[in-house]
């Protein structure tokens, strides 16, 4: 009886995207960005203004600018806005900024998918009774926890699953909260061009145009045979699928592959003068692998230097560990090795530095968990099976 419910019971999916995720991170470290046009660039270097937008702030985007548009566009574009900054890309940065925000997101269900830098999916099914009004509670309580925390804010889609989840993030932005319980799905997508879709692009959006399907509904609708004929037989039912909502993909938790943390020295540094500076972020890191029950088996040093070249140095542990104390001594025992290790002194000046730790395990006390957790299953099972 109770499998029987547990079966049957709603599935109910969180999805969270940070909004202009690279720009906001930039506004955040300098405030007095946030009134003006912000443009974060990918230079290939040939020359001052080649490359592409990664991403720019609401402002820009107003005014035009988009993600992978040339730079020269973009400066053209805003060439009536003096005000507008352009700044290349901190992968660094972005990166230990998501890591919170994924420690935050995580918090709210180990159930936790993370997709991509600024995205993630968390299940909520159980810890909402599968109902979409506490879903709604959890997902404004977490909004709130981001903004607190990192001052950035996310658009959330809340859905019967991943697909729909997702669609309700993308569909109000910046700063949305959409909310669609099955009754809603359906009315939700069916005037949507087919284009909004998740994995419908722009070349397929195009074919199904000259087929004469222009909307969701319509796709939804439209014969699987047809749509076999001219997607595949994998690809055509699986269009009709979304289009009708339906989505089986479950949110699967990946195991974390390594933590790290960065920081821009106070002045660039040829020796290890900047232990002060380095400390804070072995405190972080160490609490971090407690919080998460990990061990580390490598511990590395990340240096990027005054032209921005970034250089790595790690060392394998005997056994794994967390100890603040341990990581300490090693980085420091790296970063004196890499300074030493320069024939050129003015080759290994750095800017920034920082600590990656990989090779991450689960604490033995944590395995014992997880023993006494699938035990416990067993037992369930052999007892409803009996
Ligand atoms: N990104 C990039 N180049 C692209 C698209 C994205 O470098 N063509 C990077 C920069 C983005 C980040 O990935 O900040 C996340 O991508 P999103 O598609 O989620 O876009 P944003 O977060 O920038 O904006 P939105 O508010 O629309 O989510
Ligand atoms: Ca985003
Ligand atoms: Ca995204």
């Amino acid at each position: 009886m109770s499998l029987n419910n547990a079966t049957v019971s709603q599935r109910i999916v969180i999805a969270v995207d940070l909004d202009y995720f690279f720009a906001q991170c930039e506004e955040v470290r300098r405030p007095e960005l946030k009134d003006k046009p912000v443009v974060v660039c990918v230079y290939s270097g040939r020359t001052d203004t080649s490359g592409a937008v990664s991403t720019a702030n609401y402002m820009a985007r107003g005014l035009g600018v988009k993600s992978g548009i040339p730079i020269m566009t973009a400066k053209k574009i805003l060439v009536k806005h003096p005000e507008a900054i352009f700044l290349p890309v901190d992968h660094e940065y972005y990166d230990s900024v998501s890591e919170r925000v994924m420690q935050i997101v995580r918090g709210t269900s180990p159930l936790f998918e993370q997709v991509s830098i600024d995205e993630a999916f968390v299940d909520v099914s159980s810890i909402s009774h599968s109902d979409f009004d506490l879903a709604g509670n959890i997902a404004k309580n977490l909004k709130k926890e981001i903004l607190t925390e990192e001052k950035l804010t996310c658009s959330i889609g809340v859905g019967p699953n991943k697909l729909i989840a997702k669609m309700g993030a993308d569909y109000k932005k910046p700063d949305g909260l959409t909310i669609l319980p099955p009754e809603k799905v359906n009315s939700f997508l069916k005037d949507l061009p087919v284009g909004k879709l998740i994995g419908i692009g722009a070349k397929t959006e195009k074919k199904m145009e000259a087929l004469g399907i222009g909307t969701i509904y319509d796709l939804s609708n439209f014969g699987a045979n047809v749509l076999a004929e001219h997607f595949g037989k994998n690809l055509g039912p699986h269009f009709k699928r979304i289009a009708q909502g339906i989505d089986n993909d479950p949110v699967s938790p990946r195991p974390i592959e390594q933590l790290s943390r960065i920081i821009t020295l106070k002045q660039d540094a040829n020796s290890f003068s900047f232990e002060d500076q380095i400390r804070p972020l072995v405190t972080d890191l160490s609490k971090r692998l407690q919080a998460l029950k990990l061990k580390a088996k490598v511990i590395g040093i990340i240096a990027i230097t005054s032209e921005l070249k970034t250089k790595n140095r790690a060392k394998t542990l005997e056994s794994s560990t967390d100890s603040y104390d341990e990581i300490l001594m090693i980085s420091r025992t790296l970063f004196h090795d890499f300074f030493n290790s320069g024939q050129d002194h003015e080759t290994n000046r750095i800017r920034r530095a920082g600590i990656r730790v990989s090779g991450l395990e689960k604490t033995t006390e944590e395995f014992r968990k997880e023993g006494v957790k699938s035990e416990q299953q067993g037992t369930l099972t052999n007892f409803l099976g009996a």
